[in-house]
């Protein structure tokens, strides 16, 4: 396909993502609340994949919902879409946060990002170091490595704000006992969250609406892919290292690709060149509106966006789903 064609393609494509999210995103949240992780996750997976098999794209999942032999669907090499269009990778996670939604705790998402063949690091299915901004700061402004007093300050200095005004993103876990008291003792706030990371990454790019000025932390691996391909599009940067502290992850991670066990990656080496990007919220959060259901109407909020562009789009979608909440075809 010619390059202008491609870019043609894309650009359809991105607003036909919407309905892929959209629609993982509703089957999710008819189990929110349920307390049943498993069975949230498999509604969006089955809804996701439905949607994504009806795309104009030769697909093929990159980050997905684990190996061959762990997960029946969209799993990594599947091939989706409907055989037409462009060669693209994915990346997904249909419900990102499962025990977020079975709690029916904000910030659970519907996510998924598309790049050409390629785009997308291969990421294996272990621990990544991480460490992300938004928009509006010089290239090279945080460093993974950097202690998180300096990051505080840096962060406070360029917004000429105290180092109290600052706050962190971190996840909830014993392993950030110690990361958790560091970043307090600069005076920094922090939102401790249970899960969810791609989302607390996303929330960076937007201080004022969420709160949240840097995220860092450990978290999987594959999410940290997602959110470099959020960041692409929406702007800000992200450091990751995988943590491969075994002989079995690091020969996993070797099967897949990775030369180098100790290499930083930035957010254009985890989501390069052209990126399409998704979120449907499924229960309230920040950003976005969670799914909310009245008679036989859905309502949907999802911000899709383009690194080629930069725009964004946010959009607030009213479905007719009928008596059961089954979506009209
Ligand atoms: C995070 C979070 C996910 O996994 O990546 C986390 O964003 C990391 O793993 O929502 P642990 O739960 O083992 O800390 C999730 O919580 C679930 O995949």
């Amino acid at each position: 396909m010619a390059e202008e064609e491609v870019i043609a393609m894309e650009r359809v494509l991105t607003l036909e993502l919407v309905r892929v999210t959209e629609r993982a995103a509703v089957a999710a949240a008819k189990m929110r609340g349920r307390g049943d992780e498993k069975a949230a996750d498999q509604a969006a997976v089955d809804a996701m994949r439905n949607e994504l098999n009806r795309l104009d794209i030769r697909g093929r999942i990159v980050i997905g919902e684990g190996e061959r032999d762990e997960a029946p669907m969209l799993y990594i090499g599947e091939e989706v879409g409907n055989g037409d269009g462009p060669e693209v990778d994915i990346a997904l996670d249909p419900l990102e946060g499962t025990t977020i939604c079975a709690k029916n705790l904000p910030n659970s998402l519907a996510v998924i990002a598309i790049t050409r063949r390629g785009g997308l690091l291969n990421a294996p299915d272990v621990y990544m170091e991480k460490l992300a901004i938004g928009p509006g700061f010089p290239e090279g402004f945080i460093e993974l490595d950097m202690p998180p007093a300096e990051i505080v300050s840096r962060i406070a200095k360029e917004k000429d704000v105290r180092d109290r005004d600052v706050t962190a993103c971190i996840l909830d876990r014993p392993r950030h006992q110690k990361l958790i008291e560091e970043v307090r003792a600069t005076g920094a706030a922090i939102r401790l969250i249970g899960d969810g990371d791609v989302a607390g990454v996303i929330h960076t790019t937007d201080p004022e609406q969420t709160g949240i000025d840097f995220y860092i932390g450990t978290g999987g691996a594959p999410e940290g892919v997602l959110a470099s391909a959020a960041l692409r599009c929406m702007g800000g940067q992200m450091y990751g290292r995988l943590i491969l502290d075994s002989d079995e992850k690091r020969k996993r991670s070797e099967r897949m690709g990775i030369e180098d066990p100790r290499r930083i990656y930035s957010e254009e080496d985890m989501a390069s060149g052209d990126v399409l990007f998704a979120a449907t919220g499924v229960t309230d959060g920040n950003l976005l509106h969670g799914v909310s259901f009245r008679r036989g109407i859905a309502m949907t909020h999802t911000i899709v966006t383009r690194s080629y562009t930069g725009t964004q789009r946010w959009v607030r979608a009213r479905h007719v789903v009928e008596d059961k909440f089954e979506f009209i075809d």
